[in-house]
């Protein structure tokens, strides 16, 4: 049985916090119109940015409008398609959600406390943005590619902050990257501060609905101001003393781009958890295991030090890059060591 987890003092005081705001979250909301006969006809919008019991929608005509939730729709993101209806009263938010269109992909995120959360939908791609500063860690990215192979969107690794770096230990990283490419991801450097490499992530980002994710501090934001100049969204130093960001992006925003498609920008998390996934789709996680999948002399072996592991043949021959191998270990053992005693639930 999985021991349970202690809690920091911490832990309990967020506990506490998120169980007071359920609790707020289902009284009736009283500004809300519940008279069918002040409500107009059901129309089509878009969702921009959701917080908390209103999101801000998009309607036919591009206005930008906040509607209240109804109590049945808990789970609505940025980049849902919704039905909605306006507020015909002269007071409260422009309308009433009533309905979500189905989705064609979610992106989620497990949350301690709250269970597997969405973080947008209907997402064509992913663009899994790392820096030089705070850290780059290749096993943030595998992390972050595990969770993105699952959902079957298409991920496009980027590292940022290229200029705090000189050309050689660029080219000694690149070479890292080259790897990355071979097993077929696309992989590009920008430096949003010297204006490097954006002309080409906006030839990417055309016609597509794009989601930006990554630790806090790594400059989604930064790139989306760049890339959008009206935008002005709020950016954030990375702190001198944790060497960490500030967390300063903290809902996901929808933006239209110029040259048609959509970006998302999303609050940055320190570590993508990965403990609602089964260890199949984690090992589904690294496309490269695939044609080794059944090649392993015993059926359930652990890819450890199990006689005849293919994985461990792989790693030893050259093909497959140990630093993967040891993070799909590294993977495994946090989910079992991450995963919350308390059930969780998945269905927002
Ligand atoms: N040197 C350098 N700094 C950059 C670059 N891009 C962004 N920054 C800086 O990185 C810091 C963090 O940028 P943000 O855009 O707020 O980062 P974020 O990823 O949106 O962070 P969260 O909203 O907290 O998730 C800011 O001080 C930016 O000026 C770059 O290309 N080079
Ligand atoms: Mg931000
Ligand atoms: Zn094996």
């Amino acid at each position: 049985m999985a021991k349970k987890k202690k809690l920091s003092k911490q832990q309990l005081r967020r506990l506490q916090a998120n169980r007071t705001k359920k609790i707020s979250q289902t009284e009736p909301n009283k500004a809300q119109v519940s008279d069918e006969s002040l409500l107009g006809e059901p129309q089509k919008g878009l969702v921009i940015s959701r917080f908390g019991q209103h999101a801000d929608i998009e309607n036919d005509q591009g206005e930008l409008l906040r509607c209240d939730l109804r109590r049945t729709v808990s789970s609505i993101v940025a980049g849902d398609r919704v039905i909605w209806r306006a507020n015909l009263t002269e007071s409260g938010n422009h309308g009433v959600i009533e309905a979500v269109e189905e989705r064609n992909s979610v992106l989620t995120r497990p949350d301690f406390y709250d269970g597997v959360k969405s973080v947008a939908a209907n997402i064509d791609q992913i663009i899994v943005l790392s820096s030089i500063l705070p850290e780059l860690s290749f096993q943030i990215i595998d992390r972050y590619l595990v969770a993105i192979e699952q959902m079957g969107a298409e991920p496009i690794i980027v590292i940022n902050k290229s200029d705090l770096i000189d050309e050689f230990e660029r080219l000694k990283i690149d070479g890292q990257l080259d790897y990355y490419r071979e097993i077929g991801y696309q992989v590009h450097w920008l430096s949003v501060k010297q204006k490097q490499g954006t002309t080409q992530l906006a030839e990417l980002l055309k016609g597509k609905t794009s989601i930006l994710v990554g630790q806090s501090g790594v400059g989604k934001s930064s790139l989306v101001n760049q890339l959008l100049p009206d935008a002005e969204i709020l950016i954030g130093d990375v702190s001198d003393v944790s060497g960490l960001g500030m967390h300063t992006t903290t809902v996901a925003r929808l933006y239209h781009l110029a040259s048609g498609g959509d970006l998302i920008d999303s609050p940055g998390i320190r570590e993508f958890a990965l403990w609602h996934l089964a260890p199949e789709v984690i090992f589904d996680g690294f496309i490269e295991f695939e044609q080794y999948r059944h090649e392993c002399k015993f059926r359930d072996c652990k890819h450890l030090n199990d006689p005849g592991c293919a994985l461990k043949a792989a790693v030893q021959a050259g093909k497959i890059k140990a630093e993967r191998l040891e993070n799909y270990h590294k993977i495994l053992e946090s989910v079992a060591s991450d995963k919350p005693a308390h059930k969780i639930d998945i269905s927002k």
